[in-house]
């Protein structure tokens, strides 16, 4: 049985540090009304949305870092996007700051459906950078600091016709965090990010060997766990910082078969079939009948390398 969904990249160009969250959501409620004029079913917003990726600056006043932060979700900013989202039956993936209750600071992204119904969350596992400011860098990646890591694994959820899972950013350099949704039978890995368009310890790396490291992860991710993933970027020039783009759409072969353009507010739309994650799941990734694990041990009982002697 056919199950046929569009779905949608909404790249951010860049958010600039005096943005408000509302000309933001306006922005992304823009970037709907494109997705309903496409027919599109699902769209995934991208890592941080809301806001400039503030991790660059280095922060010592808390409620500064807690200005970033969103309380609760939807709120009075925020509101408008869901309601403008469920009129139109367009589910989607956002990611943002979150503030717990009771004082926890996560890089969280949510997932809701086409009513306008949260039916997920995932907090970012995989937290790259450092916590304290660093002078050999060309500038700062300061995520260490501002957030803990996820503490809900990778779940997924049935939604959509679907299965789905999300991801946040550096997430998706690792092939753990594909594997552990691949196990759950996800069909659809929506994901978002913001990464330096340069690496800021090491000059001589341009932006299409980074671009490529980010096709290679999310293809490979796709392909051998028999999935689509989408993955949004926020790009673009922040206060000066680039950030790139190359938001794409890749299917459960490893393809790319949609990607964006520019580096600015852009959507990118594939018509997909969930049922076309099946053939791998049933024969080159058919996990239950190939996989080896009395020779995983290393992947979740050890961290570093451990040489040999
Ligand atoms: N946002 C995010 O996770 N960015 C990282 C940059 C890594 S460089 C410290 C990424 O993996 O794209």
């Amino acid at each position: 049985m056919p199950r046929p969904l569009r779905v949608a990249a909404a790249q951010s160009g860049p958010i600039q540090r005096a943005e408000s969250r509302q000309a933001v959501v306006k922005r992304l409620t823009d970037l709907l009304d494109q997705a309903h004029a496409a027919k599109v079913d699902f769209v995934v917003f991208t890592e941080l949305a809301l806001t400039t990726f503030f991790p660059r600056w280095y922060m010592t006043d808390q409620a500064e870092v807690d200005s970033w932060f969103e309380r609760e979700m939807p709120n009075a900013a925020t509101r408008p996007l869901f309601e403008k989202a469920a009129a139109y039956k367009i589910g989607f993936y956002l990611g943002y700051a979150e503030l717990t209750p009771d004082g926890h600071h996560y890089n969280t992204a949510i997932l809701v459906d086409r009513d306008g119904r949260i039916v997920g969350k995932y907090r970012k596992v995989h937290l790259p950078g450092h916590s304290e400011f660093d002078n050999e860098r060309a500038f700062q990646h300061l995520e260490k600091r501002y957030f803990e890591p996820g503490n809900l694994g990778f779940p997924v959820w049935r939604t959509m016709g679907g299965i789905f899972g999300m991801c946040v950013c550096n997430d998706r350099r690792w092939p753990e965090t594909y594997r552990v949704m691949g196990l759950q039978g996800v069909e659809l890995v929506a994901l978002g990010y913001n990464t330096p368009s340069t690496n800021s310890q090491k000059a001589d790396e341009g932006v299409e060997k980074r671009l490529f490291h980010h096709r290679l992860s999310v293809q490979a991710g796709a392909y051998q766990n028999a999935t689509f993933v989408v993955a949004t970027a926020k790009c673009g020039v922040e206060d000066g910082h680039p950030l790139f783009g190359g938001s794409l759409i890749a299917n459960p072969d490893g393809e790319i078969i949609a990607e964006a353009r520019t580096e600015d507010d852009e959507l990118i739309v594939a018509a997909i079939d969930l049922d076309d994650t099946r053939f791998n799941k049933e024969t080159i990734f058919d996990f239950k009948r190939h996989r080896r694990t009395e020779h995983y041990g290393r992947i979740t009982s050890q961290v570093g390398v451990e040489l040999p002697k």
